[in-house]
């Protein structure tokens, strides 16, 4: 209640946020420092998160995916992002184990929240990858998955799904486990783009 700009964490959040990621107690701390520099409202708003993708991909039009990956992070879906949801959200995507990023990968594509995916809200996701991708690379991928359509398609057939089945959280994290394919079709290829941000560092 009205404590985060106090300085310091809560000895709950805290021990929370050690309990479920691998930061430790000094990492945590100096980061929220930090994080409360950057917002000192101790939240982060869609605006703002949207923003900071932008700085990421200057290029491309992330806003769509953004919104859907600001929307997986907001568990609390109270439309702003603060420093716990940033931290889970931060572990699950990079250091956290497979089926802690798959579960991630769930929710960002269960649109709706509803606990399973359809075969309309895999479209939609594949939809805003694809307006991150550059049509240089558009034009380097397989003729079978070079539009959202037929990615979207090719994704759902992998999982033996017809057009009105639902997929469950289960069947998602096992089928992709599975299948590297799966994995690589779902994914917003993030090692091309840190290789791109690298080559454009002086
Ligand atoms: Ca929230
Ligand atoms: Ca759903």
């Amino acid at each position: 209640m009205g404590n985060s700009k106090s300085g310091a964490l809560s000895k709950e959040i805290l021990e929370d946020l050690q309990l479920n990621t691998k930061f430790t107690e000094e990492e945590l701390c100096a980061w929220y420092q930090s994080f409360l520099k950057e917002c000192p409202s101790g939240r982060i708003s869609r605006k703002e998160f949207e923003s900071i993708y932008g700085k990421f991909f200057p290029d491309a039009d992330p806003k769509a995916y953004a919104q859907h990956v600001f929307r997986s992070f907001d568990t609390n879906s109270d439309g702003t992002l603060d420093f716990k949801e940033y931290v889970v959200a931060l572990h699950m995507t990079t250091g956290g184990k497979p089926t802690q990023k798959l579960e991630w990968a769930f929710s960002l594509y269960d649109v709706d929240g509803n606990g399973t995916i359809s075969k309309s809200e895999v479209l939609e996701i594949v939809m805003a990858i694809f307006k991150m991708i550059s049509p240089e690379d558009v034009k380097l991928l397989p003729d079978d998955e070079n539009t959202p359509e037929k990615r979207a398609e090719k994704i759902w057939a992998y999982f033996g799904k017809k057009d009105d089945d639902k997929l469950t959280e289960q069947e998602f994290i096992e089928g992709t486990m599975a299948n590297k394919d799966i994995l690589r079709l779902i994914q917003f290829e993030p090692q091309k783009v840190k290789e791109k941000i690298k080559e454009k560092k002086p």
